[in-house]
């Protein structure tokens, strides 16, 4: 293609996204007036816009892609599925092989006491299934008054009503008149934002407590559950104190409510173990999955569901009146079975707990050397630094935010995908990253922070 044609085909893209189509999570007028990027291939862990530029996917998609882009094996297996059997159900008593399958497989990776899997199209589904599935549980044990759903401030567990109302993103609570009655939210344990002074250890054990002290001021009686991501994505990679999860896991073994552990972003590889719940020595009842577990080849999301709740659900005479149209989806359950071989024949699990993890924190974390960095911290294969005016406070740039999209855009213009939550940098590479691009993407990193600081000094923001 000449560079002519190349811009036009952009541009006539663009004008057709600008004129039609209405993004998620956008501000669809300075969109229109900026216009999006438009991604055309991926290979590995490389993105090609329709410009030609190649841009290293710091984010492996929206935190999913973990085999990497441009694995012909799992569209091989998909075409092979859908030349076979493209749709059919899995309501009215029947199956096929890819859901049977991918249910087997999906259990045998998890703990021994997750035998059973309710697929969904992704993981906000995942979460309103969630919703139903406990009260539907309590309601059989006879305690039916027991409703109330413990999330906490700033999770993200999806966008739809209930995901929308167990997740703590004011902003969205703002629109719609959200959450939903019986959603109770307790603070996050963010150290760096929120310590206010406290060292990591109290304010871990601080923020733990919130759960038993939320459980006595409601009532155990009235608590169904809580809800909670290993280590907050969206939320900008939070890193709970090490006393954090510690003292939370006393808390639940203490209290008669079930334990939801969601493990959109931290299931398959990204902590290292299938599930981030191991990472930290976590015992769920249920499980909301989806990205890793096809790598976003194709939507496939569901619910792990432990025998504690399964037994309770699978007695003589339960119908759970729920089911989506694509739970099950043939094609997308043999792209995440093709998905998870790859994972586990490439030992990619094992290279994030023992390899590339280690030596992406360890690159990652020199970051924090750079004086618009008040923090760089990183776990498994998520890392996320802090943008400070001046160090070492924590203080933070007047309006909020702005920072943030200032350095995501250089991040772009230097070949990077980094995503901005507010002020804060965060990537989660594919699992398949080499030592190499690891060094490459901190290579872009930091010439973006450098620019951006550059940017701030001349305007004034800094000190
Ligand atoms: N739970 C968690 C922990 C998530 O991160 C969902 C549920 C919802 O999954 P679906 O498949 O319905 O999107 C998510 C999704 C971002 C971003 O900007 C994060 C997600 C989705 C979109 C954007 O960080 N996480």
């Amino acid at each position: 293609m000449t560079a002519n044609i190349k811009a036009n085909q952009t541009g006539r893209l663009q004008a057709l996204d600008a004129a039609h189509h209405l993004h998620p999570f956008s501000e669809q007028f300075g969109l229109a007036r900026d216009k999006s990027r438009v991604i055309v291939k991926g290979e590995g862990v490389w993105l090609t816009d329709s410009d030609g530029n190649r841009i290293l996917d710091g984010m492996a998609g929206l935190w999913c892609v973990q085999v990497g882009h441009g694995r012909q094996e799992i569209a091989d297996a998909v075409h092979k599925q859908m030349s076979e059997l493209a749709f059919y159900n899995t309501f009215f008593k029947t199956t096929h092989p890819p859901a049977a399958e991918l249910a087997e497989k999906v259990t045998s990776l998890a703990p021994d006491n997750f035998n059973k899997v309710f697929f969904t199209s992704g993981g906000s589904d995942a979460n309103d299934t969630v919703f139903r599935m406990v009260r539907l549980y309590w309601d059989l044990m006879g305690k039916p008054e027991k409703k109330t759903i413990i999330s906490r401030w700033n999770a993200y567990h999806g966008s739809t009503v209930a995901s929308a109302s167990l997740g703590g993103m004011k902003a969205m609570h703002g629109q719609g008149d959200l959450p939903l009655p019986g959603v109770h939210h307790i603070d996050q344990p963010y150290w760096f934002d929120e310590a206010d002074g406290m060292d990591p250890e109290s304010f871990g054990v601080a923020r733990a407590r919130a759960l038993g002290e939320a459980i006595d001021e409601l009532g155990e009686d009235k608590v169904a559950a809580f809800i909670a991501e290993p280590v907050q994505g969206a939320g900008a990679v939070i890193v709970p104190p090490d006393s954090y999860w510690r003292e939370l896991k006393k808390i639940l073994a203490e209290r008669d409510i079930l334990f939801v552990a969601d493990e959109v972003i931290c299931g398959f590889g990204r902590l290292g173990h299938w599930f981030g719940s191991e990472h930290f020595g976590l015992e769920p009842d249920l499980m909301p999955i989806a990205k890793g577990l096809s790598s976003g080849y194709l939507p496939i999301g569901g619910v792990m569901v432990s025998d504690k709740v399964a037994d309770v659900l699978g007695r003589e005479g339960v119908e759970f009146f729920h089911g989506y149209t694509y739970s099950g989806h043939p094609a997308s359950c043999a792209a995440a079975l093709e998905n998870l071989r790859i994972i586990e024949e490439e030992k990619l699990v094992e290279r994030v707990a023992g390899d590339i993890g280690p030596y992406f924190r360890e690159r990652w974390t020199i970051l924090g050397d750079h004086p618009l960095v008040g923090e760089a911290r990183a776990i498994g294969l998520m890392g996320a630094l802090e943008l400070v005016p001046a160090k070492p406070s924590h203080r933070r740039f007047e309006d909020a935010g702005k920072v943030g999209l200032i350095c995501r855009e250089h991040s772009f213009a230097h070949g990077l995908v980094m995503r901005s939550v507010n002020d804060t940098m965060i990537v989660c590479p594919p699992l398949i990253i080499s030592h190499d691009e690891v060094d490459d993407l901190v290579a872009r990193a930091r010439a973006t922070l450098d620019v951006t600081l550059d940017e701030l000094t001349r305007a004034g923001k800094m000190g």
